[in-house]
């Protein structure tokens, strides 16, 4: 290991060793977070590489981020950590960037999560340890070198607990106050935005407090950091769907079921359909990005879930589009039995609405603001089981 470097110095070795592998046989170790790659999987999975890696013993740790590259583009509040450590989205490691891999020539270690899902679950058995803050499912091997699992508000903070050690320990650096400033915001980032700047109390643990306290020696004001700024503007990127296209909207947090023989598809959006038809440039438009989104992922029911704020009062918005006479019954039986439970009206006195046998769409208000899709899919579940 050469001496230790930036964090794109690091993620420019960790990229070429992972190019070079596919000639040598020998062991890559890997460091990936939770398949919902949210701010907290991200920069734990590159600070413990980072720390692991120049640490001793020193091995590479590749940290790979738990994504496909195109996803990145969702996450602007990551980029915006990153651009606070120096590093940009197209420096890091994606899942489009794994080559193939002999799964008993790697190691990995998890962050985040415990228990390794999606396109890597086939990784499962070479798991030798992991940070965590979910429930243990007692996956990883008890006697693992390091199996920190414990409560926190965020998973950077059991990090951070872990390594703080190996952290003082390192050689010293051109330039390492600088790095560790970079690194430090890095770190910081993630704690702020999970614990709500350690202000939710009931998230924060005293793994968080501890954690802020000690990163932010490493962030004095000549570095530019401010606690209350930096939150902020993460926080502001985070919810912030303006720079995305409406593809893009309607992937950022996306859900689909397949069972009963429809295949259902939801997207949530923090966006009122006033303002998705606006960003369109108009009705017609906004259909044919949603009609798009349906035919990319082959849907019978396309479903779009609106929540906003609006004059200091709470909306919810409902669409639901049939592509196919299966979903055309499957939204009809939806309509019969949740009308009212759900106290749906027309939105805009119904002018997105379709009547067709194979193409059916309703846009509705809300009445029943208190449910959110944890309740309105199960809904719509059952209803593809009763379709008319
Ligand atoms: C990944 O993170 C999400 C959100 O914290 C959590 O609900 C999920 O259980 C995690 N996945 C695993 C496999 O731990
Ligand atoms: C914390 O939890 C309590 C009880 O579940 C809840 O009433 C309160 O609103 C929560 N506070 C925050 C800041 O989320
Ligand atoms: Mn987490």
């Amino acid at each position: 290991m050469p001496a230790r470097a930036s964090l794109s110095a690091f993620l420019a070795t960790a990229r070429s060793a992972l190019a070079a592998s596919a000639s040598k046989k020998q062991t890559l170790t890997f460091v990936v977070g939770n398949e919902s790659a949210d701010l907290d999987s991200l920069c734990s999975a590159l600070l413990f590489a980072y720390l692991r890696t120049y640490g001793s013993p020193q091995t590479l740790h590749i940290p790979l981020c738990h994504l496909p590259r195109d996803d990145l583009t969702l996450r602007p509040e990551f980029t915006e950590v990153l651009r606070r450590a120096a590093t940009s989205p197209d420096d890091v490691i994606t899942l489009d960037d794994l080559p193939e891999l002999d799964a008993t020539n790697t190691q990995w270690l998890l962050v985040d999560h415990n228990c390794l899902t999606g396109h890597l679950e086939l990784f499962n058995k070479q798991v030798v340890g992991c940070v965590d803050h979910h429930t243990d499912e007692g996956k990883v091997p008890q006697e693992s070198e390091v199996r920190l699992i414990e409560k926190s508000g965020s998973c950077m903070s059991l990090v951070v607990t872990h390594c703080r050690e190996a952290w003082e320990k390192l050689k010293d650096a051109d330039k390492a106050t600088e790095i560790d400033a970079q690194l430090a915001h890095l770190a910081v980032g993630p704690i702020l935005i999970d614990t709500q700047k350690l202000g939710d109390k009931n998230k924060t643990t005293s793994f968080d407090e501890d954690a802020v306290q000690y990163l932010e020696t490493k962030l004095p004001s000549a570095t530019g950091y401010d606690r209350t700024n930096f939150f902020s503007d993460v926080a502001k990127l985070k919810g912030d769907i303006s720079p995305l296209s409406m593809r893009d909207i309607l992937r950022k947090d996306y859900k689909e079921w397949d069972d009963s023989g429809v295949k259902l598809g939801t997207s949530s959006v923090p966006a009122h359909f006033g303002y998705l038809t606006e960003k369109a440039g108009s009705s017609d438009a906004l259909l044919d990005g949603i009609k798009r989104w349906g035919t990319e992922k082959d849907l019978d029911l396309v479903t779009v879930l609106t929540a906003f704020t609006n004059e200091a009062s709470f909306h919810r918005e409902l669409l639901l589009f049939a592509r196919t006479e299966k979903g055309v019954a499957t939204a009809k039986a939806f309509e019969k039995d949740y009308t009212e439970k759900l106290q749906l009206s027309p939105w805009s006195s119904g002018k997105l609405d379709l009547d067709e046998q194979s193409q059916w769409l309703r846009c509705w208000t809300q009445g029943r603001v208190e449910n959110s899709r944890k309740q309105v899919a199960p809904m719509l579940r059952e209803a593809m089981k009763a379709k008319i």
